[in-house]
């Protein structure tokens, strides 16, 4: 493409609106990989006490279960009516939370045996839940830049905050996890994982895992396949999967 060109593609993608991509990265350090038997459509991930507890997604295709990581078993607990479509997940010392992307619910199960104890009604969009222990609140992503603080049992909103990078907004922030003071989290349609400051919600560090991916030779065109799924283990070691991905791989985000 020669420079003209180039101009005018990008010129082409800024009236598109075509959200501002992360930039720069440093790549993963992977520790172990762990097989997925029959690859769900995950869209959260979350640690119970060193059980891997892993919801998924799609109308008529919500689950969440236990995921057996010596066997590759995803063992189903419960199922979610065929009209909820699953999102993130959250625990805190007393519960786990469940996310729904439009449906305005969001689940509230025990975190021994995922049974469901509560739904509450959510305003907006849900996509991914964070639980911050130390400050004892709950951060939620919509897919914009915005993450919201709330209260941990009601999930009332508290306080916002906008996610950026050079002083340019990143859209689309999707799985959360928090970790070592920080939200860990996927940008929507890329292989990146951000590390936000909760202080000011700039990133401060981004990982590239493309090569990772481009190793499970994906031979479809299918859009929603996407790096998705991140549970804190312990450190900075971190369990990330993907939607429709047949592995989950534990890496170490430094
Ligand atoms: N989200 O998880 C990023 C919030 C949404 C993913 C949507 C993937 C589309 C699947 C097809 C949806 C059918 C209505």
């Amino acid at each position: 493409m020669n420079v003209k060109d180039r101009y005018k593609s990008l010129f082409l993608l800024w009236i598109l609106g075509v959200p501002v991509t992360v930039q720069a990265a440093d790549s993963v350090l992977v520790i172990d990989q762990y097989p997925i038997n029959e690859p769900v459509f995950t869209q959260g991930l979350e640690v119970i006490e060193n059980r891997l507890v892993l919801g998924t997604g799609l109308y008529g295709e919500s689950e969440i279960g236990w995921i057996d990581l010596e066997t590759g078993d995803f063992q189903v607990q419960d199922q979610l009516d065929d009209d909820y479509f699953g999102e993130g997940l959250t625990a805190t010392s007393d519960y786990l939370w469940q996310f729904t992307w439009r449906e305005e619910k969001a689940f509230k199960r025990s975190l021994n045996d995922l049974t469901l104890l509560e739904g509450i009604y959510f305003e907006g969009d849900g996509w991914g839940m964070a639980y911050d222990d130390k400050a004892d609140v709950i951060w939620t992503s919509d897919g914009s830049a915005q993450l919201t603080k709330r209260d941990p049992e009601t999930l009332v909103a508290l306080d916002t905050l906008t996610v950026t990078q050079n002083n340019q907004m990143i859209e689309r922030i999707n799985e959360l996890e928090y970790a070592n003071e920080a939200i860990y989290a996927n940008v929507w349609q890329t292989n990146k994982i951000v590390k936000i400051n909760i202080e000011d919600g700039q990133v401060e560090q981004v990982w590239d895992l493309t090569d990772l991916v481009e190793e499970l030779h994906f031979t479809d065109a299918n859009p929603d396949r996407v790096l998705n799924g991140i549970a804190h283990l312990e450190g900075e070691r971190f369990y990330v999967t993907g939607k429709l991905f047949p592995i989950i791989w534990e890496v170490e985000l430094n």
